[in-house]
Order: structure tokens, then sequence, then C-alpha cells
């Protein structure tokens, strides 16, 4: 099998819940560091546009959405299971609600003056002009939270979840770990790493231990690598060969499509449609550098439109 290369930034909280699914699954990959913000030259090549943080890479396949990249490694590593049985259909309706109502809370919270403080550290004034002008783009016509509206959601949240815990179980879906924990744990990540709104999490004694329980299985093992190398990776692999194709979507094999996130970040990505199933979507295009990619999209989140010209 070819390496798993994740390609993210250490403060990027939907990274850490993929480092930390690689933790679980005991996993050996490795790390490339991408630009936090805009330009992202060497991630467009192997994204062909898609711009968010993290995606994987196996040889030519790219992976994007964490909820596709969890998927994936759960297929390749089925032990432990990320999605156990036992953890029923609510896992994915859970997991889901964390990554975008949790997550939408979680940040302008953390954001606030007294927490951006300590995520941005000692960056100079210039770093957070442009930070917050890439990130406002990114999000133009999201009507985010105001903090006070952000920490009375957060509120309900997080006693949604301690109620979760009540009866003593380890994990929010039974005791054993399932993909609604690290959904969740990323942004209880986050807000932990700016101690003075952080006490917002003090009430919620079950959720504390459970966080630690998580925390606990750490990243697995990494090695550093470029981004040159990585792209070297791609051009000198052949994607593997997609064949699954749900005929019944409104779309033929060989299309030319976009492929773009129907929330924020609306970067479309150009390719020939390959593969389409309920769960996903692959689509092939060219790099000058980085050669023949596939890059695949989870279903849900992303709009697939026709483009004119049709592939031979
Ligand atoms: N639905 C996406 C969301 C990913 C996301 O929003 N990531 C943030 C970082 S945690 C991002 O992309 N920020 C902008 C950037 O890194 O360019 C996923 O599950 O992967």
């Amino acid at each position: 099998m070819h390496d798993l290369i994740l390609h993210h930034y250490a403060s990027s909280p939907f990274s850490e819940k993929v480092r930390l699914v690689l933790g679980y699954k005991g996993l050996v990959w490795k790390s490339v560091t991408v630009p936090v913000v805009l330009p992202k030259p060497d991630v467009v090549a192997l994204t062909g546009g898609y711009r968010r943080t993290p995606f994987l890479q196996i040889g030519a396949d790219i992976y994007c959405d964490t909820a596709l990249i969890c998927r994936v490694i759960d297929r390749l590593a089925p032990t432990p299971p990320l999605f156990p049985v036992a953890a029923s259909g609510m896992q994915h309706m859970l997991a889901q609600w964390a990554d975008s109502t949790l997550f939408w809370v979680a940040i302008p919270y953390t954001m606030q003056p007294a927490g951006a403080v300590h995520i941005f550290g000692n960056a100079p004034p210039e770093v957070l002009k442009m930070f917050a002008a890439d990130r406002a783009a990114m999000t133009a016509g999201m009507r985010r939270p105001t903090v006070a509206d952000a920490h009375a959601q957060l509120c309900s949240y997080l006693g949604w979840l301690e109620l979760q815990l009540d009866d003593g179980r380890k994990f929010l879906c039974g005791d054993a770990a399932c993909i609604a924990d690290f959904s969740v744990a990323q942004s209880l990540w986050y807000i932990r790493r700016a101690p003075p709104v952080a006490t917002v999490l003090g009430p919620y004694a079950r959720l504390g231990e459970w966080f630690e329980r998580l925390q606990a299985f750490g990243h697995g093992s990494h090695e550093q690598m470029s981004s040159d190398d990585a792209l070297a990776v791609a051009a000198g692999t052949a994607a593997v060969a997609v064949t699954e194709f749900d005929g019944h979507q409104g779309f033929e094999p060989g299309q030319q499509v976009s492929v773009t996130p129907a929330d924020y970040a609306q970067d479309p990505v150009a390719g020939t449609l390959r593969g389409l199933t309920r769960d996903e979507v692959a689509i092939e295009r060219h790099d000058e550098r980085a050669g023949r990619v596939m890059v695949h999209f989870p279903r849900i989140g992303y709009q697939i439109r026709k483009s004119e010209k049709k592939d031979a």
C-alpha cells in the first residue's frame, strides 16, 4: 500500500479529528504542512482548487473532506472500527452535527479577543489581518454567530453532550469510540487551546473525562514530508481505477463536471467524472506537476454540476 499522506496544519481542528483517528487506528503516516491561508499552490496542484484542510493523499488519489477521509482510513485499517455497528445510525448524524453546527459555534466562541491572543500567540498584527481577511472571503454569505450567540449556544450543546454521557458510558454512542467522538472532540480541542475561554468547559465533568480518553489515542506515528515530495509521489503513481458508477444520479462516466463544497470555501474542482456512488464522487484531472490525479469527495455537502465539454 502507498503511504498515507496527510496534508494539514497544527492548529486545524478538522485535522486534529483525523490525527486522532490515525492514532486510534495506530497508523504510520506522512505529514505535509500546508499554509493556513491562501495562496496554496501546492495544495491546488493536487486538489484542483479545493483549499480546505486537511486532505489525504494516497499515491495519486486525493481524498477531500474529513467525512470521506475517515471512511477511507477505516476501509484501509478496519480494526478497531470507526463505525461500530452498536453505535447505530446515530453516530453519523451526531458526527455531521458536530462537524457543522458545533464547529461553527466553537470557532467564533474561541476566536473572541481573549481566546485569539492564545490561538495566535505572538503573531504580528499583519498576520492576524491576513487571517481575518482570508476567512471572511472564505465564508462570504454565511451568517456567523456573534460571540454572545456562540457562548449561549455552546453552553446548550455542551449540556446535551454531558447528558449523553450521563449513564456512565465511555464514549458518546456507547462503550466503544466511534466517528461521532472524533467529530465532537475537534471542537473541544480547539476551545481548550485558549485557556481564558476554555473555562466554559469547566462545569462538564463527564465531558472532560471523555475528552481525556480521546486524547489518549494520540496521533499514531508520523514523519514530515515536503509538499514537493508529495507532488512527486502523485506524479510517479497511477491513481486507483474507480469502477463503481451509479447511473441513476443524472450523470454519465467520462462527463466533464465540477464539484463544489455547498457550504463555504466554494471553489469548484473541474475534471472528468470517473466514479459516482451514493457516498462518493471521484473526478480525474491533470496537473503539470502532480500528473494525473483522482480527486475524491463525499457526496453529502458537495454539488456536482455538468460542464459544457464532453470527454472523449
Ligand atoms: N467539511 C470539511 C471542513 C474542513 C474545514 O473547514 N477545515 C478548516 C480548517 S480546520 C479550513 O479548511 N480552513 C481554511 C483553510 O485551511 O484553508 C471537512 O470535514 O474536512
